[in-house]
């Protein structure tokens, strides 16, 4: 009997997926590798379906002698340790992120006389842009909280964008470049209490209140599919905390960020120059434990932000209070500054990481931006925010075409600086 090996995210199965299938039992006994999240989130969004249910599926199919993982979008694991007559493959891999993938199967298959057999894909079935539409029906509250958690353990590096309405949460939704055969994507938002604020003029001191911050992540939920991160300053009260929690649980949103300060709001970028006060690192520990009880999903993440480098209190003050909100409850933790450079994030992050190998770290490297998300990785960091840059690329681009209208006395010079009237009354579909 002849062996053959095919790959499939298998989060779900149609006509083109059931071709190759019926292809491959015709030409032998199948092994069928089912790609890991880990795999899949390099050139494509998370599935519906966990590994488990997916490896689950493809186990019910007839013909199919085994199922493996396969960990990369490479082949070359499972090949080498299989090496099968056939590999069995959509025809429809030739060009784009994948075309590279085929060109090493075929290399691959050399060596041990296989042949890579391509079968008629059922193009009109797009599986991204069904997966879209389900993903749409599939962003309830609980499955896009869960989806945080599943991209922590799927990612070396999970890359979330500020949002602070439906159309900057649209451009978060869909922005998507490819670098080097891998395609990139933003996982999620920060709704940010600065851009949010100056979004509606006010400035970023609490002055927009919860409800009005509520109103704003329903309407980017009510457009996008992502997981959500929610910038909630302190926290305010603790008693008024636990209700926020709730809140935010309802809405669906996947992790809240509480910093450890306390009286008149400030924003952090600021720095010790505003009069801005820590919190006591014993009243912050209990706010973090009073809202752990308040929750009642388990995927819900309260992570608490430190702010002593921030307020030149040091890196020992940092690690102490790091502690003490980790033993409190803590999910995960955010490190900030306001330094030009990642030096002190970087020492936070290394020490931090031998005393708790696994819990969340997130950074916001707005003043420090020269790091990269690898090197942010590589010490350990697992979000990266990039918290106000949406706003920040807008401001500048409005401001000037508002002059150049009120310098020309028309507005014919400042429709250059303006998208075609055509794409901005299409841009948004008229169905969902
Ligand atoms: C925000 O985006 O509102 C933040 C991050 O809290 S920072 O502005 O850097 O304080
Ligand atoms: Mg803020």
């Amino acid at each position: 009997m002849k062996t053959v090996y095919i790959a499939l995210s298998a989060d779900f199965l149609h006509d083109g997926h059931l071709n190759i299938i019926s292809k491959a039992r015709e030409l032998g006994e199948i092994t069928a590798g089912v790609l890991t999240d880990e795999a899949i989130v390099k050139y494509k969004k998370l599935p519906l379906l966990s590994f488990s249910q997916r490896k689950n599926l493809l186990s019910n199919i007839a013909g199919v002698k085994s199922v493996v993982a396969q960990n990369s979008m490479s082949y070359s694991e499972n090949l080498l340790a299989l090496k099968p007559d056939y590999v069995v493959h959509g025809d429809d891999w030739n060009s784009g992120p994948q075309s590279r993938v085929r060109e090493e199967v075929i290399e691959l298959l050399k060596q041990w006389g296989g042949e890579l057999v391509e079968v008629g894909y059922a193009h009109e079935l797009s599986t991204s842009s069904l997966t879209d539409k389900l993903r749409a029906r599939g962003a309830t509250p609980m499955s896009r909280m869960k989806s945080l958690k599943r991209l922590l353990s799927a990612k070396p590096i999970v890359r979330i964008m500020e949002a602070h309405n439906g159309l900057t949460g649209l451009i978060i939704e869909n922005a998507k470049v490819e670098v080097g055969g891998e395609v990139r994507t933003f996982d999620g938002m920060w709704e940010s209490s600065l851009t949010d604020s100056t979004s509606k003029g006010k400035p970023d001191t609490g002055a927009v209140d919860i409800s009005s911050r509520v109103a704003t992540i329903d309407q980017i939920m009510e457009v996008t599919t992502k997981p959500m991160i929610v910038d909630a300053d302190s926290g305010g009260l603790t008693e008024h905390f636990c209700f926020t929690v709730r809140t935010l649980e309802r809405q669906g949103v996947s992790a809240v960020i509480i910093e450890d300060k306390v009286g008149a709001k400030r924003n952090s970028l600021f720095g010790d120059a505003a009069g801005q006060k820590q919190d006591a690192p014993a009243n912050f520990a209990d706010k973090i434990s009073q809202g752990k009880k308040a929750q009642i999903s388990d995927d819900f993440m309260i992570i608490a932000r430190i702010e002593s480098l921030i307020l030149k209190q040091g890196h020992d003050d940092a690690i102490m209070r790091a502690k003490a909100y980790v033993e409190a409850g803590a999910d995960g933790i955010m490190i900030h500054s306001k330094e030009k450079t990642p030096d002190e994030v970087v020492k936070f992050c290394k020490e931090f990481r031998q005393t708790y190998p696994h819990v969340p770290l997130v950074v916001v490297p707005t003043s420090y931006a020269q790091i990269s998300e690898s090197q942010l990785a590589e010490v350990g960091v697992n979000i990266v925010i990039y918290a106000n840059h949406m706003l920040r690329a807008a401001f500048p681009a409005m401001q000037n075409v508002a002059k150049q209208i009120l310098t020309d006395g028309r507005c014919l010079e400042a429709s250059e600086h303006c998208m075609s009237i055509k794409e901005i009354i299409t841009l948004i579909p008229e169905t969902v």
